[in-house]
């Protein structure tokens, strides 16, 4: 488990599961993953995807929460 953990990670310049890069992991950061939820278009332009399986799902929304605040 701490492999994925640690590359999905890797891939970020802002905070864990932080998508608005606020320095803070809160409901801005709920609703863009909300908005992102489902198969991602382009895997490579998906952030809400933390765990770089191609679908924004509870997995992703888990890591979120996991890093909340
Ligand atoms: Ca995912």
């Amino acid at each position: 488990m701490d492999g994925w953990w640690a590359i999905s990670i890797g891939t970020f310049t802002c905070a864990p599961a932080g998508l608005t890069c606020d320095g803070v992991v809160d409901t801005e950061d709920l609703f863009m993953l909300l908005a992102a939820w489902g198969e991602c278009a382009d895997p490579g332009e998906c952030p809400a995807d933390f765990d770089g399986n191609g679908v924004v799902d509870v997995d992703d929304l888990f890591i979120l929460l996991v890093n909340w605040g």
